[in-house]
């Protein structure tokens, strides 16, 4: 059984006493209280080449309500699920025409709150033609009126006459859920098991800063039976479509489960290779934003670990054991972290674990976190150099598992689209020819715009970004300094054309 808690120690107060270890800390979150818990820095790498090609920009749709998903599904049209609009909609990719196909008023959305109808995948079945969505959303367990939140995901089959999504089953109910970090990707294996990201509910920071983090804390034998899924706070999942567990999944700690990987943060990017290589991003405290592949039983770090185990500009201060003073009698700090809280680097964890295969924001303890000039705005987090990554898509393969046809881009097989909240940047990250090292990143292009999810187009020439509703991004100026809540699309569409 992995320990994650440390006993109080004395050099606390020597790391607390030092600016840039102690804002590493505990962070990331939405001090701002706008719909996502993103908020704002500085290009982590500005040295980056600028994009190789020119895209022509065309708004497909508008009044979207914070949409998080979006697929292209086997009629051809974009279907996006609405995080605050509780519902899935389908958006002819032509005409921008609006459809709802499933609305869902019980989801549970807590104000300024990561929680909302999220994750979607499509399913073609074999033999009927039948086709199935697959929908995460959280919901209320409290009869009476207070909300107790929790996660399901329920298997809907589309009635292509009406255009409506009907017949729920459900896969699971029951999952963690929160007003931070709920992460919630899910896609549809090559395996055909259903795949999905679980946040660790922003635990040990901001609001949440009291509550322990689970994301390294692996499921008993005894909550496995009882249906408890507390501990699949911070992992991703891997289930029968039915829901059940696959017999192959990985035996951690001595306990088969639904968990297929753990020690995840925010991982919002989740894709697959052509050759079953599971691709994924995951957003970083104040810094290392991570591209991880992910490995069945893996280990990927966090909270222990933010990146490579560096030592750099990151220690793991656990809030939640503070002793002799209860956390529940500190003020959350982002900058400075109490005596009575206890502390580790991250060479301190020396059990094994898989590194990032890349990572953006990776700054040296004496990065300063409290730049005054990046803070006009009151948003501490403009000067920190995470990026926020917020979903991957796999060009070779999303385009070929979708009926692509056409030449599309050229050279882009072993590419990954990636999009970012607050850099407002599409990146493209390229892979060597074996899938498993980034070769190259480059940046697409940079807008006003909190990207939150991408689709290919049917020949392959176009990529379909969505957007957040609001929130803070980085300014317009040469130095993107202050943040800004002026988004150019929000709530968006957009179809990015790549020209001749
Ligand atoms: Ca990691
Ligand atoms: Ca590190």
């Amino acid at each position: 059984m992995h320990r994650i808690l440390r006993g109080p120690v004395t050099t606390a107060v020597v790391l607390a006493l030092g600016a840039s270890l102690t804002g590493a800390a505990v962070t990331g979150g939405d001090p701002s209280g706008t719909s996502d818990s993103d908020a704002v820095s500085p290009p982590a790498d500005t040295s980056m080449p600028p994009a190789s090609g020119t895209f022509a920009k065309r708004v497909v749709a508008t009044g979207l309500n914070n949409p998080y998903e979006v697929l292209r599904a086997p009629d051809g049209a974009l279907w996006a699920t609405e995080k605050t609009g509780k519902k899935v909609t389908r958006v002819d990719p032509k005409s921008g025409a609006k459809t709802t196909l499933l609305s869902l008023p019980q989801a549970v959305h807590t104000e300024a709150g990561q929680d909302g109808v999220l994750g979607l995948a499509i399913e073609k079945a074999g033999k009927s033609g039948e086709v199935y969505a697959y929908i995460s959303y959280s919901y209320d367990i409290d009869p009476g009126p207070v909300v107790q939140a929790r996660t399901k995901i329920e298997r809907y089959t589309y009635d292509p006459d009406r255009k409506r999504l009907h017949s729920p089953k459900a896969v699971i109910a029951g999952l963690p859920s929160g007003n931070d970090h709920q992460s919630a990707r899910l896609r549809l294996g090559p395996d055909g098991k259903l795949y999905y990201t679980i946040g660790d509910q922003g635990a040990n920071q901001l609001g949440n800063y009291c509550k322990p983090n689970y994301a390294m804390r692996l499921p008993t034998a005894h909550e496995v039976q009882g249906r408890d899924w507390i501990a699949y706070q911070g992992k991703t999942l891997r289930l029968n479509t039915d829901g059940s567990i696959p017999s192959d999944n990985p035996v951690l700690g001595g306990v088969r489960s639904h968990v297929y990987t753990y020690g995840h943060r925010n991982a919002q990017g989740l894709a697959f290779g052509p050759d079953g290589t599971l691709y994924s991003n995951e957003m970083g405290p104040k810094t290392d934003d991570e591209i991880n592949i992910l490995r069945k039983g893996g280990n990927y770090g966090w909270p222990n670990v933010s990146g490579y185990r560096d030592d750099k500009a990151y220690v793991y201060a656990n809030w939640s054991a503070s002793w002799p003073t209860p956390c529940d009698e500190l003020t959350f700090s982002n900058f400075e972290i109490p005596e009575t809280v206890p502390v580790q680097e991250e060479s301190d964890f020396t059990e094994s674990f898989v590194e990032p295969v890349h990572t953006f924001g990776t700054v040296g303890s004496d990065f300063d976190f409290e730049d005054p000039a990046c803070q006009p705005s009151g948003e501490a987090a403009v000067c920190w150099p995470t990026i926020a990554p917020s979903s991957f898509e796999h060009y070779g393969t999303s385009r070929k598992s979708a009926g692509a046809t056409g030449e599309g881009m050229p050279g882009w097989d072993n590419s990954l689209v990636m999009t970012t909240l607050k850099d407002g940047t599409l990146y493209r990250v390229d892979f060597t020819d074996d899938g498993q090292r980034v070769s190259k990143v480059t940046k697409l292009l940079t807008e006003q715009n909190r990207f939150r999810d991408t689709e290919f187009s049917a020949d392959g020439k176009s990529i379909f970004a969505i957007t957040n509703s609001a929130g803070y991004i980085r300014g317009p100026g040469p130095d993107r300094a202050p943040a800004t809540t002026g988004l150019e699309n929000p709530g968006a569409i957009i179809e990015y054309r790549l020209q001749d």
